[in-house]
């Protein structure tokens, strides 16, 4: 064992123990299945808590933290502004069920961020905010198809549910039992990437497709950037047939600059939803478009949609204060440049270990997929050596470095992680990867 492994890989009884008495209680032990490292074998981790781009597990074991809670994290575990919001919110109440002033300020905060949604609804899912955006959609097309790609996840809502990536692609569920066939079958798959499978799709379903709805960088099968026009081809061919542009930026809402992603796309979605980054940690999501459009939901309009928490002070005092955030000059910019250096570092490192994998990477985004050839969509993704991965996962979590459990998952850097922690990270994957490497029963 090298002395980094040593170092780190405290025995983790605490932890079992605690998981040992999940089980008896929670499904699977945990209340996210990703969460129970199905795919990556080993004892999943209790954490106790987080600091900067920290965690600390039950046994006091320190991790370095590439997941972020999926990305929600992007300015590190319990950040002060953030811890302060939430502390002072809390003595003045924490959920009222009426409206409160923070909630419009929040909006105010993201459309002036992304100002082609004119009214917003908060909800506190990403689930909830794509699965309401699909049923405007279809309320105000009245129409009942939808088109998803495969590999892109939106949540867990019945139509999403279809050749989906994240935890279904993690653990193999293609079409999700519990469904109904008559509700399935109204969800069109297609390649990401492929607008020719688009534009079939359509021409088998005209005048029968509500909306599209798109992860414009799929993150969900691990990451995969769009193709060049890609985005720009949806918007020409949903505008053509009178169907909706949904894009779901639950991922990548504020998350490779301060606003939407569709800004450097060169696109605008008829509907937007997003998630995460935008509660700081605590669960807000919301979906959003033209007034025109947005206009169609109760009160105003027929379209029903509701929630006892959606809006909630707490969540909305967490979200403003991380939204005041982002706006910090060069925050975005030393992202990516850490993040830069670590891809180019990683793919170095695979290359010295002769191990075939392809490095997928847009701003502060990455994934390695351990296969040889590209990955453009779920098909490639799903070529990857999925044990290999496993094994890269735990080599690495011996070393002290938590990265997604998951083949179909994307790792994440915040504003928290620093030079120092790019080093560690790589000198970890040196070790793992000459393991394996000298290891051929992987
Ligand atoms: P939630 O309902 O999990 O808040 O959001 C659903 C969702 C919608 N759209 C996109 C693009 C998403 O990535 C997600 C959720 N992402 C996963 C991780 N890839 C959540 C993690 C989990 O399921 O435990």
């Amino acid at each position: 064992m090298s002395a980094t492994q040593a170092k780190l890989k405290r025995e983790r009884k605490r932890s079992r123990e605690i998981f040992e008495r999940a089980e008896k209680v929670l499904v699977g032990g945990v209340n996210s299945p990703v969460r129970a490292f199905r795919a990556v074998g080993g004892e999943p981790l209790i954490i106790e808590r987080g600091n900067g781009a920290n965690l600390y597990d039950a046994d006091g074991n320190e991790l370095l933290d590439y997941v972020c809670s999926w990305g929600a994290m992007i300015l590190g575990h319990a950040n002060p502004a953030i811890s302060e919001a939430i502390a002072e919110q809390a003595r003045r109440g924490t959920s009222f069920g009426v409206t409160t002033e923070l909630e419009l300020e929040l909006a105010e905060l993201i459309i002036k961020a992304i100002p082609f949604i004119e009214k917003i609804r908060f909800v506190s899912s990403g689930t909830e905010a794509t699965m309401s955006a699909v049923r405007l959609a279809r309320g105000v097309t009245k129409r009942d198809f939808i088109l998803k790609f495969e590999g892109c996840y939106h949540g867990h809502a019945d139509s999403f549910l279809s050749q989906a990536g994240s935890g279904l692609a993690t653990l193999g569920i293609a079409e999700c039992p519990g469904v109904p066939q008559a509700l399935a079958a109204l969800t069109l798959n297609v390649p990401y990437n492929d607008l020719g499978g688009v534009e079939n799709a359509f021409a088998q379903h005209k005048g029968k497709v509500a909306a599209v709805i798109v992860e414009p960088i799929a993150a969900n099968m691990g990451v995969v950037p769009p193709a060049t026009d890609f985005l720009k081809g949806l918007r020409e061919i949903t505008r053509r047939n009178g169907s909706l542009l949904i894009v779901d930026e639950v991922i990548t809402g504020f998350r490779l600059h301060n606003g939407s992603v569709q800004d450097l796309l060169g696109i605008e979605a008829d509907l937007t939803t997003l998630g995460k980054i935008i509660g700081g940690g605590v669960p807000v999501a919301a979906y959003g478009g033209r007034a025109e459009l947005m206009d169609n939901v109760a009160p105003l309009g027929p379209v029903y949609q509701a929630g006892t928490l959606a809006g909630n002070p707490l969540a909305m005092r967490a979200g403003i204060a991380a939204l005041e955030q982002l706006s910090k000059p060069d925050l975005y910019d030393e992202m990516t440049q850490l993040a830069r250096r670590l891809v180019f570092g990683l793919r170095s490192e695979l290359a010295d270990a002769g191990i075939a994998a392809q490095v997928n990477a847009i701003g502060s985004l990455a994934t390695i997929f351990f296969t040889a050839g590209p990955v453009r969509n779920y098909t490639d993704a799903k070529r990857s050596d999925t044990k290999r991965c496993a094994r890269f996962f735990r080599e690495m979590l011996d070393r002290g470095i938590f990265l997604a459990p998951s083949q179909f998952e994307a790792t994440f850097i915040s504003a928290a992680h620093t030079s120092a922690d790019i080093d560690r990270t790589l000198a970890a994957a040196h070790e793992s990867l000459q393991a394996i490497s000298a290891d051929s029963a992987v």
